[in-house]
């Protein structure tokens, strides 16, 4: 993540949104990038209701919450990156998990940590985290083993660790986790970042860097053999915080918020019949044609558009962090992503054939990594020290 600069403070607002469809029942409109430079493309609204939105504190946290979840029973899960791991049930918050005290290797440093959490079936929780040994580093997906009391006992690598391309890097990590069932199977997601350098990794389908991995819950990798190099399930990605399972225009995927290169952070979409082989482009797509429209994709033979691209000009970056592409009640009819450089919430309206076509800003200064739906459909995000709930009115 590019610009590592805190929001402010937390801040309530009330706020204006519209109200469309995920999969998209406005009507097609031409983005208008802004000219501002700390400002996303915003384009004339096409609004059909309006709301207000605002934000609460859930509750406070000792450090950066990087991923929130949910058990079967409606207690809150919350990772922090320092690696400790909270429950939240009825108004008590205890620690059921501190993986720097299990992983003594874990390395927080720059944009590493714990990073990932998702709770499957059973119940059972996945986390993935970043390490450094021998002067090495690796990213890691685990599976977190309980005691009887849902405390966490031991950390369970499922496919080996993937290692990282530049030993010396800080940034770039993996990366968000999450659950699917699919067809009464049950699968885990997981981001690599390319890990640094000049990112050509994340095209090389024998290394693991620069990936979304796709594992069944028991660690096979999309039922073949265990390994990250059987389980890649689109490649070409610099460096996520985020993605959810949705669908654009009729057809299921996965939505993915993508940082960079410089002002070109992208929204992608990755079609599940594309899943196997989706190349999102990186680094080939690392220099983008620029004018005064913005930045204009280029799309390789083979390559998945990015359904959006940000600003003109560095500076115009937004830094996507997490993503909501399936909200429900007042809060459904956009994804919804958060910016780590304002604080804020991106809502993105699709047009009818699934293009962005609206995009607007909402609550700066409030959220900074985490954005997940709750299971009583509202939203929550993470900024430093809290998780907050973003609710209509
Ligand atoms: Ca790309």
């Amino acid at each position: 993540m590019r610009g590592l600069r805190p929001p402010a403070r937390a801040v309530i607002m009330l706020v204006a949104l519209t109200l469309a469809a995920c999969g998209g029942s406005s009507p097609p409109v031409t983005p208008t990038p802004s000219s501002s430079p700390r400002t996303p493309p915003v384009a004339s609204a096409t609004a059909t209701a309006f709301a207000v939105l605002s934000a609460r504190v859930v509750t406070q946290t000792h450090d950066l919450p990087t991923a929130i979840d949910w058990l079967p029973d409606g207690t809150m899960l919350i990772a922090e990156k320092s690696g400790q791991v909270w429950r939240l049930r009825d108004g008590q918050v205890d620690q059921v998990a501190d993986v720097a005290q299990l992983v003594p290797e874990l390395d927080t440093s720059g944009e590493g940590g714990l990073l990932g959490l998702a709770v499957a079936p059973g119940p059972r929780l996945f986390v993935s985290y970043s390490t450094r040994s021998g002067g090495r580093g690796f990213e890691h997906l685990a599976r977190l083993a309980l005691d009887g009391a849902g405390r966490v006992i031991a950390v369970q690598d499922l496919p080996p660790a993937i290692p990282r391309p530049v030993d010396t890097a800080r940034h770039h990590h993996g990366g968000p986790v999450h659950v699917r069932a699919e067809r009464g199977a049950c699968f885990v997601y997981w981001i690599v970042g390319d890990g640094g350098g000049d990112g050509s990794v994340a095209q090389d389908l024998g290394r693991g860097n620069g990936k979304l991995l796709r594992f069944t819950c028991d660690g096979h990798g999309a039922g073949r053999a265990a390994s990250w190099q059987e389980a890649v399930w689109a490649y070409g990605i610099r460096n996520s915080f985020g993605f959810d399972f949705c669908e654009r225009a009729g057809v299921s995927g996965i939505w993915e918020t993508e940082n960079g290169q410089a002002c070109c952070d992208e929204l992608n979409f990755i079609p599940d019949p594309d899943g196997g082989d989706a190349n999102l482009g990186w680094p080939l797509d690392r220099d983008y044609p620029r004018d005064d429209s913005g930045c204009t994709d280029v799309r390789g033979p083979g390559w998945i558009r990015a359904a959006w691209v940000s600003g003109t000009h560095v500076g115009e970056e937004v830094v996507p962090t997490g993503i909501v592409a399936r909200p429900a009640g007042g809060l459904a009819g956009h994804l919804w992503a958060v910016s780590y450089r304002e604080g804020a919430l991106l809502s993105f309206t699709l047009g009818q054939g699934g293009e962005v076509a609206v995009v607007k800003q909402y609550l700066p200064h409030t959220c900074q990594v985490a954005l997940v739906l709750g299971p009583d459909g509202l939203l929550y995000c993470s900024a430093q020290g809290r998780v907050l709930q973003i609710r209509p009115g």
